[in-house]
């Protein structure tokens, strides 16, 4: 009970040389805190021992590509001898949360409404643990707007349906309204990861975050379509003329809660189909899934760098 008093008698979290303040007071009266999706809590967990040393924290949608993600850091960063990343939310099957050293890779699952859940109980996680520089990530997938497929965008700038960079939310009936505030730097120092040499492209672009995969994001092949290939096109091209280059179910969110929480983030998704040439996921699984790996290296580069940078 002592550790918890002395935890959150200082609610604050530093990030870089960035003081964020938690900003619920309530927390302070909890006796114990249960973060419930992952099955971890500030009492019954030593948070500080387990995760004190984190300083990226990579989001995705899927458990087994955090997985990979999480082996794939791990060898990156020289930590085999360590074993397989352990997952520690192994107690529930909703999300995954695997540790590779410094490296939290966490499943996010799809669409906003899941991502904030887990994205609320890992900045928790991040303040009780006392972690320190904290950098947050979302690797994913999505769909592109005339590039080729397998093309990295790294969004800098994150808007919704009306093309707006705001993400709201209702909260006792109200409409509450959260600017997705894009860090530029990262972005820049994410997009200069990439190199000549890759056998995929890396652009700077602007994401459209659907509340939907298919009638959200245009598509005619889902169970209902109250619109014609012809106007689908039309909208496609005009968010193009807008500068959208990806569309995707999360980063607007993402962004906003990053910005909310004080927490520098950046959002690196692979295109996995041009929208111009059609809706469906045609490409074999084998192809999708080495694509999935593109925003992997670019984030692994920018973390190995920062890594080196420190030491
Ligand atoms: C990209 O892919 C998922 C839908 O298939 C969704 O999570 C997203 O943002
Ligand atoms: N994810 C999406 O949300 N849309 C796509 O088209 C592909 C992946």
């Amino acid at each position: 009970m002592d550790a918890l008093k002395e935890q959150n008698q200082d609610a604050k979290l530093i990030t870089g040389n960035r003081e964020v303040r938690l900003n619920n007071e309530n927390l302070k009266r909890l006796t114990e805190d249960h973060l419930y999706h992952i099955a971890l809590s500030n009492v019954q967990h030593d948070l500080r021992q387990l995760f004190g040393d984190v300083k990226f924290v990579c989001f995705g949608g899927q458990s087994s590509r955090m997985e990979k993600f999480a082996s794939f850091i791990s060898k990156e960063l020289g930590l085999e001898d360590n074993g397989p990343p352990k997952n520690y939310a192994g107690n529930t099957d909703r999300y995954a949360v695997y540790k590779a050293g410094p490296v939290l890779s966490v499943s996010h699952g799809i669409g906003i409404p899941s991502l904030s859940i887990i994205f609320q109980e890992i900045v928790k996680l991040v303040y009780y643990a006392g972690c320190r520089d904290v950098t947050f990530f979302r690797i994913g997938t999505s769909g592109g707007l005339g590039l080729e497929p397998g093309t990295v965008v790294v969004s800098e700038r994150v808007v919704n349906g009306a093309l707006e960079p705001s993400y709201k939310m209702v909260v006792l009936g109200k409409t509450i309204d959260r600017p997705a505030v894009v860090d530029t730097t990262l972005v820049e120092d994410l997009a200069n990861c990439s190199l000549n040499s890759d056998n995929f492209k890396t652009v700077k672009g602007t994401t459209l975050c659907a509340d939907d995969f298919y009638e959200g994001q245009g598509r005619v092949d889902g169970a209902f379509c109250e619109h014609e290939d012809g106007e689908k096109f039309s909208w496609l091209r005009k968010l193009k003329d807008n500068g959208v280059t990806n569309m995707e179910m999360e980063s607007l969110g993402f962004i906003a809660m990053c910005h909310r929480a004080n927490i520098k983030g950046a959002v690196c998704c692979v295109t996995l189909l041009d929208r111009f040439e059609g809706d469906g996921l045609t490409t074999n699984r084998q192809l999708l899934s080495e694509w999935q790996t593109f925003p992997q290296i670019i984030v692994s580069r920018y973390i190995q760098q920062k890594l080196n940078e420190s030491s």
